[in-house]
């Protein structure tokens, strides 16, 4: 029997299949924001659900922080091609904030809203899954104002910006509407496993 090449022995193979395609890790955190950062006072502070629903939602931080509070690790994977591992992201997870709206059965898609005038839209089943959330903290402390404090949402499942910053409304629609990025060409389903950076007209 031939002997096989051998594999660097340096990258171990499961740390390699954690990381998309196109991905390099990196320990710092950077912040990826297009404009200005909003400064956001608590007191004034809002979150709306509205569109498709039965019961429009319009939240104060004091009600948001008595929603059921979770913990979710993920990575996180910008699509300019870094990765930051094992984010431990504190907060509301999706699933559970959207019950408060019950959404009407026409609904399928979501913009996502934010201080500042940022969007990003995402199908609904796909901010259903379990590690969805709305953090207030990440890796022990208090989501930092560049890093889209007081609340952010996060979505591990697709490139970083689907995870909008400063969100204060959720609007359910019936068909797909272009959000800030998704305007300029980013691909609306955005799964980094897959690649989908750019829209290529046929997604
Ligand atoms: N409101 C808002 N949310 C945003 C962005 C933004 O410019 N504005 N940038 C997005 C992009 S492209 C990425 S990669 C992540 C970056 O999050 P970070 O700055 O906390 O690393 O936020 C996303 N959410
Ligand atoms: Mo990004």
């Amino acid at each position: 029997m031939k002997p096989q090449p051998s594999k660097n022995p340096k990258k171990s193979e499961s740390a390699e299949e954690s990381v998309p395609p196109g991905q390099f890790v990196t320990e710092k955190f950077p912040v990826f924001t297009y404009g200005d950062t909003p400064a956001i006072d608590l007191k004034t502070w809002r979150f709306r659900i509205f569109g498709l629903v039965e019961e429009e939602v319009n939240l104060t931080w004091k009600e948001f922080l008595t929603l059921p509070q979770a913990a979710v690790t993920a990575d996180f994977h910008c699509v300019t091609q870094w990765s930051r591992m094992d984010n431990l992201w504190e907060g509301v997870v999706f699933r559970d904030l959207i019950k408060l709206a019950r959404v009407k059965p026409e609904a399928r898609y979501v913009m996502v809203h934010c201080y500042g005038g940022y969007t990003t839209d995402l199908p609904l089943e796909a901010l259903l899954e379990e590690n969805v959330l709305f953090a207030h903290r990440h890796d022990g402390g208090p989501l930092t104002r560049e890093h889209g404090g007081p609340l952010r949402l996060v979505v591990p499942g697709k490139y970083g910006w689907k995870s909008a910053k400063w969100v204060n409304g959720l609007e359910l629609m019936s068909q797909d509407s272009p959000g800030f990025w998704e305007q300029r060409g980013y691909n609306h389903n955005a799964d980094p496993w897959r690649e989908e950076r750019f829209w290529d007209g046929l997604s």
